[in-house]
């Protein structure tokens, strides 16, 4: 099964991150090769998914960012001023400024396990936002977080988008919710964002583009594991694939071997034959009972939903 959890770095003394080579070891060591997305996101992939958001097929982010920047009338109505607003996750989106300039917060939380890049974009909010409070806190939100004092009387707004929630499996995201729950205390709401259930094509372009950054990728996970783990996987002799899994409402992205191959990975023997996979990320996709039914799970009570004009993508509120 796939290890999802967000850990603080750990290294050998020949600087490789534990945790990763575990992770790849066991991985590939399963019938059905699989390794953790959160992978995927080193600085190549870091990029590449900065790329992704900008190709035509991926609407996810261009959706969720029109429901963000049209509906700020509706979102001051509904959660009202002077929360401190607690972001899970890097908070150097465009997305913030939007919801923050729409409900008047109190204080600004933005929690991240990389402290550099949270250091980074909370002076860049504060630079946009003079009066704003802001308190980073480097901290893995998949357990339940100590807020600072200066917010521990302010009542609270979770905020997660981007459908990064999709990317868990249903045991690791109800675990993840009864967190910010436990994380965000009482009165507190939750706005998140979560992409809906549509036709399979278009679900499969998004994750599969036709200028291939996707599957770039989705490969650079191949190419991180030579360059750091002292890998010998044939690159070149592997395609990207998007599937849509309709048991599991998720398009599951697969490196697909072209050809039976044999390579090592940290000293270690593996081998795949053509057709074989790796699947190296999930992205679920829910529908309005769906994500009402996670939501309940996760000691959430959904309260308004907003959906952009296509209907593709949706916010969610919900409150404690
Ligand atoms: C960053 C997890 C929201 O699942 O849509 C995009 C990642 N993977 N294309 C998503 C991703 C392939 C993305 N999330």
């Amino acid at each position: 099964s796939q290890n999802e959890g967000i850990q603080l770095v750990n290294l050998d003394e020949s600087g490789v991150d534990i945790a990763f080579r575990e992770d790849v070891l066991a991985g590939l060591s399963q019938s059905q090769k699989a390794l953790p997305a959160r992978w995927l996101y080193d600085d190549a992939g870091s990029q590449l998914f900065e790329d992704i958001t900008q190709v035509e097929e991926y609407y996810p982010t261009r959706c969720e960012t029109e429901i963000l920047s049209s509906r700020g009338a509706e979102f001051a109505e509904q959660i009202g001023k002077g929360r401190a607003v607690v972001e899970f996750g890097s908070g150097s989106s465009v997305k913030t400024p939007l919801l923050l300039n729409a409900i008047e917060p109190g204080a600004y939380v933005p929690l991240d396990i990389a402290g550099d890049f949270l250091r980074a974009a909370a002076a860049e909010l504060s630079a946009k936002f003079p009066g704003l409070p802001v308190y980073p806190v480097e901290a893995d939100f998949m357990k339940r977080v100590e807020l600072p004092d200066a917010v521990k009387s302010k009542p609270k707004l979770g905020f997660f988008p981007g459908s990064t929630i999709g990317n868990m499996v249903p045991r690791t995201s109800v675990d993840l919710l009864r967190s910010m729950r436990e994380t965000l205390g009482d009165n507190a709401k939750l706005l998140i964002g979560m992409d809906l259930i549509k036709d399979t094509e278009v679900l499969e372009a998004a994750y599969d583009d036709a200028a291939g950054v996707t599957a770039q990728f989705n490969l650079n996970l191949l190419r991180r594991i030579n360059r750091e783990l002292d890998g010998t996987i044939p690159v070149e002799q592997f395609h990207h694939e998007a599937r849509w899994n309709d048991t599991f409402a998720r398009i599951e992205m697969h490196a697909v071997a072209d050809a039976d191959m044999e390579f090592s990975v940290a000293d270690r023997p593996f081998a795949m034959q053509a057709g074989e996979t790796i699947h190296t990320e999930n992205s679920h996709k829910f529908d309005v009972r769906s994500s009402n039914t996670l939501l309940l799970a996760g000691h959430w009570t959904p309260c308004a939903r907003w959906t952009d004009a296509q209907g593709r993508f949706s916010v969610i509120l919900a409150e404690a």
